[in-house]
């Protein structure tokens, strides 16, 4: 496991870059002609007029496409520093947790977007307690949050660098669910929204991944593992017919690719398959535009909402008490009325 205690130390951050917000938005998984049901359509008018901080981790085994993914999701090449013809022959191997930011910038207001790649598990011989580095990342992002919340001169915005949502690669077999990534996304699914993908949905038919989808989902149901989003959250009825179809469709077949090809005098993002060109944000060809509309468009801000609200709650109450019993590592909280985050 040396590979992975290079994970706790290491966090390579890239510049952020520039990025315009498409102008046509993509098509929405929740309504596409209807922005009023859209949730956090008000992000734009509202939320972002502050700037403020969304981040994406993608998890899972090594060679499943997160990296590709990741690059595929900014549409750009963005998760090394040099671009080259061949790169496919000349993708690097993710060895220490990286993190990708751009700055999405929509009528003058930014967003910050990270992804943070990781180095997939499966590598080793041995795979028990490969969860750990990922565990201790997102755990320690809360720590860094939570630290600052108590801090006597807080901070009016705290930096947010917690993980607003994880997306989990699962290798397209067409089986069940593995026993690793049952137990890995059990360990996620307690402290994160998770959101799971079929990697390298190319691999299979039409057929085979809708099946496969349907046993994921028995797979995820029988093991109670808790994905986003969950049923408990949904806040009315509307909510939860537009999010039953999301939970119908997990896990998202999703393709990555960061190369373009002509496709009727068109440059699309796509794979060339023997069955000819896979466009990527088709979604007669996968659900990769679904994926990133949940995440970057219809759902997040109830994403962060569901991160502070219940992920980091969890944490912070869980710490206060540990604090408060043990009298260890957190100055103690203050209790006056002044101070609205530590009420309970
Ligand atoms: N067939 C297929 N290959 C893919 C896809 N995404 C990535 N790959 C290839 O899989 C290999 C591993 O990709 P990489 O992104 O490094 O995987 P990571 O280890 O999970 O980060 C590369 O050769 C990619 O070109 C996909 O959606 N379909
Ligand atoms: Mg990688």
């Amino acid at each position: 496991m040396e590979e992975e205690s290079e994970v706790e130390l290491q966090v390579e951050e890239e510049e952020p870059e520039v990025m315009k917000q498409p102008e046509q938005p993509p098509p929405c998984l929740s309504e596409p002609n209807t922005q009023g049901i859209i949730k956090g359509s008000d992000l734009f008018g509202y939320t972002m007029k502050a700037g403020f901080e969304f981040n994406i981790m993608v998890v899972g085994q090594s060679g499943l496409g997160k990296s590709t993914l990741v690059n595929t999701l900014f549409k750009s090449k963005v998760s090394r520093k040099s671009c080259t013809p061949n790169y496919e022959e000349k993708i690097s191997k993710t060895v220490h947790l990286q993190s990708v930011s751009h700055i999405i910038e929509e009528k003058g207001v930014k967003m910050r977007l990270t992804v943070i790649d990781t180095p997939g598990f499966g590598d080793q011989i041995n795979n028990e307690n490969c969860w750990e580095p990922i565990v201790k990342y997102i755990n320690e992002q809360y720590e860094k949050y939570l630290k600052e919340e108590l801090h006597v001169n807080r901070k009016r915005r705290i930096p947010d660098t917690r993980v607003h949502c994880c997306v989990y690669f699962l290798p397209a077999t067409g089986h069940w669910l593995r026993p690793i990534d049952v137990e890995f996304m059990k360990r996620l699914g307690n402290i994160v929204s998770i959101v799971p993908v079929i990697a390298k949905a190319d691999t299979l038919t039409m057929e085979e991944r809708l099946e496969f989808k349907q046993r994921i989902r028995q797979g995820l149901q029988a093991n109670g593992i808790r994905v986003y989003p969950q049923k408990e959250y949904d806040e009315d009825a509307e909510e939860r017919i537009l999010n039953d179809r999301i939970r119908e469709s997990i896990p998202f077949a999703v393709v990555g690719t960061d190369k373009e090809h002509q496709v009727n005098g068109n440059k699309v993002l796509g794979r060339k398959t023997k069955w000819g060109i896979i466009e990527v944000e088709n979604v007669a060809h996968c659900e990769f535009a679904h994926l990133r509309d949940l995440l970057i468009r219809s759902h997040l801000q109830d994403l962060k909402d569901v991160t502070h609200n219940i992920h980091y709650e969890t944490y912070r109450v869980r710490r206060l008490n540990e604090s408060n019993a043990n009298g260890l590592g957190l100055s103690v909280p203050c209790i006056c009325v002044h101070c609205p985050s530590l009420e309970s």
